[in-house]
């Protein structure tokens, strides 16, 4: 189906629906229509509120039009620097978000059997005493981890406020499913291979790519590597590239990517790669650079470790103890071509030596490779043609966008987007995409991706975890020791929560507290949940408005604010946007009042667990929300600036573009070392092209873990060292293999939902009603498939649909289709249909093989099959713009707030 199938007009002239929906037993609430004429005849004034919206992770600053209290208007502020006054369907939807007539309003105790939607109002005073009795009952019986905590990623500014909440009730079972997922994998590349402290990364949907939201940058070509700005960060990162090209300059762009996108429509070369192949083109654009000399060897020499000697025993950079060099075991060492033998590094460099970036060299009896010898190894096999064959490309238009990436007489730079996170691959694909900018030189110039500009004067999120666990707790975290690179932000490892859950293994997790909205539509093989939930004791769950998850797994409701009722100070670029609450309806609270609550009483009611450190720190028995409320305000005053003050300003400039835009912060003089250079955040200083601190990681956890006894705290190894350098695995489910799922499935945003959000927004469901499956003319034909119809799609995992979208906009081979679900069966008689009718991720993998250091499973590049489908259920879910109408706002009145936040 066409996205321009239905129109405005036609949901208008449907209004009179309502009776049949009602039947459904659907909340049939008055339709704005019927509203706005007698809030017309009182009208006040109209109050304009600077905020900032949440409906995507972008955070785009807004003006909300307030007329006698309810927010009638939402417009883009023309102040905030990555949006510039521009604002999404989305951001829009969030008067319908609002004033859903199907909001979560009240806590609510499910009475009916789990799955029958029958629920009870009850107080937040008992809500909070129901689950503060819980925690501390399952603690008290069966420890502490046996309490599982989850929360939506995407961006969620309260991302530490849940990993708090763990702490303080003392259990390492947190996750979210972002995290190994997306955006972990990259930054966490970033700061093992690139350093720590706060440097960016390539992944440019995620805000990242600092200098390219000016239009003076002297970038001039781009490659979007599995990234669709256009869709993913609309107003933001896609409005600024619609700008780059705008220029009288222009901008060349490489998209590869296996459909062809908005941003693949304006690029110049288009690589239509096959999924989860993308470590094999990585390794063949590698080899290109190398064997054509395309890489900048001055800053090789002088800014990687690819001089450096690898120790062929340790599998890591020879020191000089162990070459027999004067000097210590921190000492790093490099060839000398004059003398013809080894000498010990002094930092930043040994002047008039001109060290080779390749070769091995005998050094004390061992063969040592130099780390740029080791990455040659690496891709010797991954000639243009071989790249070409297994990622199902033209090695001529491979070899023209590794032109315009490496054209001398310009300035590039890639940007890597989150499907390389979503398979077995993510750490791999990550370091490789780094090594090409590190080889190029495209490190902190003008107009390249990586960039170390001025940190705002602001945190970016509420609150931090203390990290006080204690080191048996951290030892007991699920799949921490096999995957350590989710350490780097104390999260748990899905799949190894879910079979602790199931089969009680290592041990029975009992209690579940979730914090987001469906996550039968965004893990990967959700209807694992089916199974799992029946073997747990408790279920909460905090979201805005019902879903499959609240319907399927829980026992009780939590509502929660929506952006509009929400605040929040958030760094962008050089300024600091704020967000304050509009208005604020029924009983919902803002989610970090609620941890804060449900802490306090936990404590009230004798809890013994929490982590004694953090109780002295009194974490516990003072509302930390608040605290950290306050301490926003301080960062504030350090800008001599109220609260009140600011969201007035809305958007608080902190620096000027040119304070903000810090070039190459690695020359500049280190204080700790006078004289010599910063460089960059790694231990030798040098960006580690061979990383090292990868197979330091595997081994020991380090620079990530710690605990309350021990910071670093030394874990056992993992089953095997995580590799130094990007290598190249055949998706376990190939292509290449499998005959009876024949088409590899993949995904990708839709620019006017997030996640699992919003399909219950009128207005957004009638542009986009059902999720679409865009499928090559080719495979259309030989499975008997025709535009418009609704498809069976199957995995081994499962079945569900999608409805055909016949295009040369998609490889060959491949399928696409986005996640989705149906919030209309939530009141049918088979409520599960909800999440499974039309949910790709009923078809992706959870199960081994993983990626080695996140545990990153299977979202794209898996294997399926598709045919035409007549099945009845599909004829419940609503594709007619009237058939939205029972979703349409409903009146209601501003109300207090339920706690008082300290604001
Ligand atoms: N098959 C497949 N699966 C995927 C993906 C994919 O591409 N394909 N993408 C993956 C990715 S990249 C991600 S990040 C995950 C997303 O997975 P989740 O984050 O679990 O997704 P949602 O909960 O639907 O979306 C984010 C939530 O943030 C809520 N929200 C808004 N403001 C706040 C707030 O202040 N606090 C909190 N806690 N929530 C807030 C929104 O209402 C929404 O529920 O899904 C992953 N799953
Ligand atoms: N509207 C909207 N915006 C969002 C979100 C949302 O849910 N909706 N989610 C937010 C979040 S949390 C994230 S992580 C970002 C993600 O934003 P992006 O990084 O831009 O990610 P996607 O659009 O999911 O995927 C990018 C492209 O990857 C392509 N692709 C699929 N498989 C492969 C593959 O194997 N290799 C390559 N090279 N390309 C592949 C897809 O076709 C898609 O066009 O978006 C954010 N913005
Ligand atoms: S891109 Fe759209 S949804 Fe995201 S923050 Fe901006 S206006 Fe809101
Ligand atoms: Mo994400």
């Amino acid at each position: 189906m066409s996205q321009a199938t239905l129109t405005r007009r036609g949901f208008l002239k449907s209004s009179a629906a309502m009776g049949a929906v009602a039947a459904l037993g659907i909340s049939a609430a008055d339709s704005l229509t019927a509203v706005d004429p007698a809030h017309a005849d009182e009208a006040g004034e109209v109050k304009i509120i600077k905020t900032s919206c949440r409906a995507c992770i972008a955070s785009c600053a807004v003006l909300a039009h307030v007329r006698d209290g309810r927010v009638v208007k939402i417009e883009g502020n023309p102040e905030s620097p990555m949006s510039q006054g521009g604002v999404c369907a989305k951001g829009l939807a969030g008067i319908q978000a609002l004033y859903h007539p199907n909001r979560n309003k009240y806590p609510m105790r499910r009475v009916g059997e789990r799955g029958t939607n029958q629920w009870e109002r009850i107080s937040w005073a008992d809500a909070l005493t129901e689950v503060a009795t819980k925690i501390n009952e399952v603690s008290d019986k069966y420890g502490s981890e046996a309490i599982s905590v989850s929360t939506g990623g995407g961006g969620n500014p309260h991302f530490s406020n849940v990993k708090r909440f763990g702490e303080a009730i003392n259990t390492p079972n947190v996750w979210e499913p972002g995290c190994s997922q997306c955006y972990l994998p990259r930054m966490g590349a970033s700061l093992l291979a690139y350093g720590a402290g706060k440097p960016n990364n390539l992944s440019f949907s995620d805000s990242n790519g600092w200098d390219y939201y000016y239009t003076d940058s002297p970038v001039t070509s781009l490659v979007l590597w599995g990234t669709d700005p256009s869709n993913s960060s609309v107003a933001t990162g896609g409005r600024a590239l619609a700008e780059l090209r705008n220029r009288p300059e222009g901008l060349r762009t490489v998209v590869i990517d296996p459909r062809y996108t908005l941003d693949a429509a304006k690029a110049e070369v288009w690589l239509p790669i096959r999924p989860g192949t993308d470590a094999a083109l990585l390794l063949t654009w590698t080899r290109w650079i190398l064997e054509n000399e395309k890489y900048d060897e001055e800053f090789c020499r002088t800014w990687t470790n690819m001089p450096y000697l690898i120790n062929p025993e340790t599998r890591l950079t020879l020191k000089a103890t162990e070459a027999g060099l004067p000097g210590t075991d921190e000492d790093y060492v490099i060839w000398d071509p004059a003398s013809n033998a080894p000498v010990v590094v002094t930092y930043p460099f040994n002047e008039g030596v001109a060290a080779p970036l390749f070769g091995t060299f005998e050094v004390n009896g061992m063969q040592c490779p130099t780390g740029g010898q080791l990455l040659k190894e690496s891709c010797e096999e991954w000639t243009l043609e071989k790249g070409a064959e297994i990622c199902w490309l033209d090695a001529g238009q491979i070899e023209r966008a590794l032109e315009i990436y490496t054209d001398p007489n310009g300035q590039s730079g890639i940007m890597q987007g989150v499907c390389i996170d979503q398979y077995v691959q993510s750490q791999q694909c990550a370091l490789g995409a780094l090594n090409l900018e590190f080889l190029m030189g495209n490190v902190e110039k003008p107009g390249t991706m990586l960039q170390k500009f001025a940190p705002a004067p602001c945190k970016d999120q509420l609150g931090n975890t203390p990290r006080l666990l204690s080191k048996e707790k951290v030892m007991k975290r699920c799949g921490t020791i096999e995957h350590k690179g989710i350490l780097c932000w104390d999260m748990a490892h899905i799949p190894s929560v879910f079979k602790a859950m199931k089969d009680g293994d290592p041990y029975q997790i009992h209690m579940w507290i979730e914090r987001s909205g469906n996550k039968h539509v965004v893990l990967g093989n959700s209807s694992c949940l089916d199974e799992i939930v029946p073997k747990l004791d408790y279920v909460v769950q905090c979201f805005m408005y019902p879903t499959a998850f609240s319907v399927l797994c829980a026992d009780l409701l939590l509502p929660t604010t929506e952006w509009l009722e929400t605040n929040l100070t958030i760094p962008q670029l050089n300024t600091i946007v704020m967000r304050q609450a509009v208005t604020h309806l029924f009983e919902t609270v803002e989610e970090g009042i609620i941890w804060t609550q449900i802490v306090q009483k936990c404590a009230e009611l004798g809890n013994e667990h929490c982590p004694k450190a953090f109780d002295e720190a009194a974490c516990m028995t003072t509302p930390f929300y608040k605290n950290e409320y306050e301490k926003q305000k301080q960062h504030l005053n350090k800008l001599e600036m109220s609260w009140e003050d600011a969201c007035e300003q809305g958007v608080i400039q902190w620096a000027t573009p040119e304070e903000y835009r810090t070039y190459q912060t690695y020359l500049a003089d280190d204080p700790e070392n006078p004289g010599k250079p910063k460089g960059f955040g790694t231990p030798s200083k040098k960006l580690e092209v061979y990383c090292e601190s990868n197979i330091i990681l595997g081994r020991t956890g380090a620079p990530w873990s710690q605990c309350a006894e021990e910071a670093p705290l030394v874990l056992p190894p993992a089953s095997a060292d995580y590799e130094p350098l990007c290598y190249y695995q055949e998706p376990a489910e190939s292509p290449l293999t499998d005959t009876e799922y024949p088409l590899v499935l993949t995904e990708g945003r839709l620019p006017m939902y997030h996640h699992g959000t919003l399909r219950n927004i009128p207005y957004l469901r009638e542009i986009y009603p059902v999720p679409e499956m865009w499928i090559h003319p080719a495979d259309a034909e030989k499975y008997g498939i025709a535009d418009g119809q609704w498809v069976n799609i199957e995995s081994r995992r499962g079945k569900t649909h999608g409805m055909a979208h016949v295009t040369t906009a998609i490889a060959k081979g491949v399928v696409y289709q986005e996640r989705f679900w149906a919030p209309e069966l939530l009141d049918s008689d088979d409520p599960a249909q909800a999440y499974k009718v039309m949910n790709i991720n009923v078809l992706t993998k959870n199960d081994p093989p993983y990626n080695p250091e996140y545990g990153t499973y299977t979202l794209r590049g898996f294997q399926v099959k598709v045919s035409p489908s007549d099945d009845e259920i599909l004829d419940s879910v609503w594709v007619r713009p009237e058939q939205f109408q029972p979703w349409m706002p409903a009146p209601s009145d501003a109300t207090e707030d339920v706690f008082d936040y300290g604001a």
